[in-house]
């Protein structure tokens, strides 16, 4: 399952709400671009925060990236997962998310509208980098490179195989020069 982070250059995710079972790999794409974003956990009564620990765990978060992909593993599909972008005013302009959020109650409309009611009193956080972990979604590892997102994994194929024939050209350049 994809999510696009600042899809189309705004301050969104797309899609924003998501229906995932447990063991449901969710995997976001960061765009390219001088804007960060990130994927930090919240908590609905308590939007554009962190998320407080629970049991010692923390919530995920991505920290603030850009041109990278990053993947959330769903293990509690019996709880809603909150999530909003901590770079900053982005949350307080309706970046926000989640994952199995119920359809009455603490919907994702009810989430984004209680986030843009924050709005310009929305506190800047600190990016304390990656956090894998989290509460009723789990990251396993910190983000990774994409090609910037646009064509997802086959992108990060086609990049990879990109990068290993510049550094062939690479060597076959300098053995060239060598021998000149
Ligand atoms: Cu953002």
């Amino acid at each position: 399952m994809r999510i696009d982070v600042g899809a189309g250059g705004n301050f969104v995710f797309n899609p924003a709400n998501v229906t995932a079972p447990n063991g449901t790999l969710i995997t976001f794409f960061f765009p390219s671009g001088d804007i960060p974003h990130s994927v930090t956990q919240g908590d609905f009564s308590n939007p554009c925060q962190p998320i407080a620990a629970q049991g010692g765990q923390n919530g995920f978060d991505s920290g603030l990236q850009n041109s990278v992909q990053w993947t959330l593993n769903v293990t509690n599909d019996q709880e809603p997962i909150y999530f909003f972008c901590k770079s900053p005013t982005h949350c307080g302009l309706g970046m926000v998310g989640s994952v199995n959020a119920p359809s009455t109650g603490n919907t994702f409309d009810a989430w984004q509208a209680a986030a843009v009611k924050v709005g310009a009193s929305e506190q800047t956080l600190q990016d304390n980098g990656p956090v894998t972990g989290g509460i009723g979604a789990v990251a396993t590892a910190s983000p990774a490179a994409t090609s910037g997102g646009s064509s997802g994994t086959s992108g990060a194929l086609q990049l990879g195989a990109s990068s290993a024939l510049t550094v062939i050209l690479g060597v076959v350049g300098g053995a060239m020069m060598l021998v000149a």
